[in-house]
């Protein structure tokens, strides 16, 4: 029998609704919604438009119904880190995006009570200025967090306003930094020492959970269950990597590039704090050992800037012109911070090559053949790092997610890399989400291993291999 699924799934590029139809021998996701998802600044800084969201949600889910009104379940996944404040059970303000600056000066003051090491003992957590914690000692000095009696992180907030049930999704939470990384549960002593309340934090849960069927509120005339899953789209676009072999590494490549291994245990070692390596919690139990490299978002802020003056410049046509340029372009830090926060890119990066000594590129194609060029050398080196510091053999590399439509960039890595890129797919993070919804519900079997074979047969992977 095929079951219906919907995921939806919150990104930077766009939010979607999507249909999945499984069993245990067929798998096929599909969009039947697609709305922007873009920040709102106001004077008090960078938000999300998060009822917009939600409204687009709730249509999205009404339009999957008329499709397939068999559908049984829904989950929500979207980005690590955000979240809102609420009291009596209504959102506090407008929730902010993590690219907001207000967390800066919150880094300082937090490790003035708790040192970075410290911190990545507790937490094993990479250091991320964005860091749910930070953002929390932000909330915390602008006196919103003491008016707060819960929080939410973003897809826990849809699940509240979908079914009234307030949990933390283990996956998700584990991005805080408020989990201990040796049991799992939230760390009261360190949230006692940042001094953040403790009473605020819902009951974890963990994915493959049903939380409960549609409210009347949410006007979606269905009897799906709400169920959890990897509610970090990175740990659900992991499940959904197409792996055959045990020896890979994978890159969860769009607005970020996430690249790393699958671990049963934390690596907490000096080195891997050093490389900044995170230990984030994977779907069943597993750790997500991986580095934040900046991503295509680096790609999509330059071509947002140079839309403003010239509107018919468009992405495919710059890859494809990029692919063909033959002139040599510097290589630039796609790691480094300054390129975090919106804005002229373009220019930020000409900034870096000059300070650096190398010369800037000149045109938006070299720009473009740049930008790949440096994410590949960064993907690759997080490679490397990764199986250096955990000990595992890589001897392939996955890339999913939007990113992974770009064949200059997989055959970029291949090269530097040296091993086999297996490409797709495109929506990793909404395959992983269904196929926990589907696991949950009975329709298919237990282990990730499991799940990852279907994905290999349904979503066939494209292979870029090594030249010269
Ligand atoms: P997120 O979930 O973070 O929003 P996605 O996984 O949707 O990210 O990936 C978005 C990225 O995919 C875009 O920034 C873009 O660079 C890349 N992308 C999308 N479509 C294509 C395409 N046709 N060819 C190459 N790259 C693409
Ligand atoms: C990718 C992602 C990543 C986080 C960042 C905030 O979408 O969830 O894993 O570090 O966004």
């Amino acid at each position: 029998m095929i079951a219906s699924l919907a995921a939806v799934d919150l990104g930077a590029t766009s939010g979607r609704v999507m249909l999945g139809h499984v069993s245990h021998n067929h798998l096929s996701v599909r969009p039947v919604a697609r709305f922007p998802n873009i920040p709102v600044r106001t004077i008090d800084g960078l938000h999300w438009n998060i009822l917009e969201l939600y409204r687009s949600v709730v249509a999205g889910l009404g339009a999957a119904v008329r499709e397939d009104p068999a559908i049984a379940s829904v989950a929500v996944d979207s980005w690590a880190v955000d979240y809102a404040l609420m009291r009596g059970g209504r959102m506090l303000g407008t929730p902010y995006h993590y690219r907001d600056e207000r967390n800066l000066p919150a880094v300082e003051a937090t490790h003035a009570l708790v040192g970075p090491q410290e911190l990545y003992a507790a937490n094993g957590l990479q250091f991320l200025s964005f860091n749910t914690l930070y953002q929390l000692a932000a909330d915390r000095s602008a006196g919103v967090l003491d008016l707060a009696d819960g929080f939410l992180l973003i897809p826990d907030l849809f699940n509240y306003w979908l079914t009234g049930q307030q949990f933390a999704e283990q996956t998700n939470a584990s991005t805080t930094g408020l989990l201990s990384i040796s049991t799992g549960d939230w760390d009261h002593a360190l949230i006692e020492r940042l001094g953040l309340p403790r009473g605020v934090l819902p009951s974890l849960v963990t994915p493959g959970t049903p939380l409960g069927g549609l409210l009347p509120s949410v006007d979606v005339a269905s009897s799906m269950t709400v169920t959890t899953v990897g509610s970090h789209d990175t740990a659900s676009a992991v499940v959904a990597v197409p792996a055959t072999n045990p020896d890979f590494a994978y890159i969860s490549c769009g607005t970020w590039g996430l690249v790393g291994v699958e671990l049963e245990h934390p690596v907490l070692t000096d080195a891997a704090r050093a490389a900044n390596f995170t230990n984030e919690g994977g779907v069943d139990g597993q750790v997500r050992f991986l580095h934040n490299v900046m991503g295509l978002w680096i790609l999509s802020e330059s071509v947002r800037d140079w839309q403003r003056t010239d509107p018919t410049l468009e992405l495919p046509g710059l890859l494809a012109a990029a692919a063909a340029l033959a002139t040599p372009v510097s290589v630039f830090d796609a790691d480094d911070p300054t390129f975090l926060v919106p804005g002229e890119m373009p220019a930020r990066i000409a900034e870096w090559c000059r300070d650096h000594g190398v010369s800037a590129p000149r045109s938006p194609v070299e720009f473009v053949r740049s930008i790949i060029e440096s994410l590949a050398v960064a993907f690759v080196n997080a490679v490397r790092s990764a199986s250096e510091l955990s000990g595992k053999t890589v001897s392939v590399i996955h890339i999913v997610g939007g990113g992974s439509q770009n064949e200059l960039l997989c055959q970029l890595i291949a090269d530097r890399a040296g091993m086999p890129v297996l490409a797709g797919p495109v929506e990793a993070t909404a395959v992983g989400n269904v196929l926990v919804q589907a696991r949950t519900h009975g329709l298919v079997d237990g282990s990730l291993e499991s799940l990852r074979s279907l994905v290999a047969t349904a979503f066939s992977p494209r292979r870029h291999l090594p030249k010269g």
